[in-house]
């Protein structure tokens, strides 16, 4: 329990970024989620470099980060839109280029399914770029046979 009253639940963050300084966005924005009231950092994956799926644009770096937080989860999306807000993100079209993009993998064990979230994210398990951070991480919470499905997407850690 934390002194707000709500337990603390563990969730998944991916993030990605393909403009800019990716390495540098990456970094500030796990420093940035650590330091987020009801958040806490408590591991953060490789970056890893990863070429655009569905999308266009220079190869992205990608991570995965692992958070306790006391946050709801419509309030842990809304204190991750706001951190890709402060990094310049724009929005000119679905899949875009991005200085930063934070999506909620996994919020403890919930299913949600509202206009606004959907976790856990459902195109997550298609996706090298999410699957090889997070079983870096939490090798329980991904199957052999997940990864071996997306072995042809090129994927380097840094
Ligand atoms: N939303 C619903 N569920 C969630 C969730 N679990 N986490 C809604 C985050 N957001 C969620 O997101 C659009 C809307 O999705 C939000 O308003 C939120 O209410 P967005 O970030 O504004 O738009 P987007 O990034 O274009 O969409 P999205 O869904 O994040 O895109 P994808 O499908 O995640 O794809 N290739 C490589 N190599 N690396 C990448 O990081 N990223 C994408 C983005 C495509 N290709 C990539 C990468
Ligand atoms: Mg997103």
């Amino acid at each position: 329990m934390s002194d707000t009253g709500r337990p603390e639940v563990t969730a998944y963050v991916a993030l990605g970024a393909n403009l800019g300084d990716a390495a540098r966005t990456l970094r500030d924005a796990l420093q940035t989620l650590g330091r987020t009231p009801g958040i806490r950092l408590t591991q953060a994956s490789s970056l890893y470099q990863t070429a655009p799926i569905d999308s266009s644009g220079p190869d992205y770096l990608n991570a995965v980060a692992e958070v306790s937080t006391t946050l709801t989860a419509p309030g842990l999306l809304r204190a991750l839109q706001a951190i890709e807000n402060a990094a310049g993100r724009e929005r000119p079209y679905r899949n875009a280029p991005r200085t930063l993009d934070l999506d909620l993998l996994l919020y403890g064990s919930a299913r949600i399914d509202s206009p606004e979230l959907t976790v856990p994210h459902p195109r997550m398990w298609e996706r090298a770029f999410v699957l090889v951070p997070l079983a870096e991480m939490a090798p329980d919470l991904v199957a052999a046979d997940r990864l071996s499905t997306v072995a042809g997407q090129a994927i380097e850690r840094l």
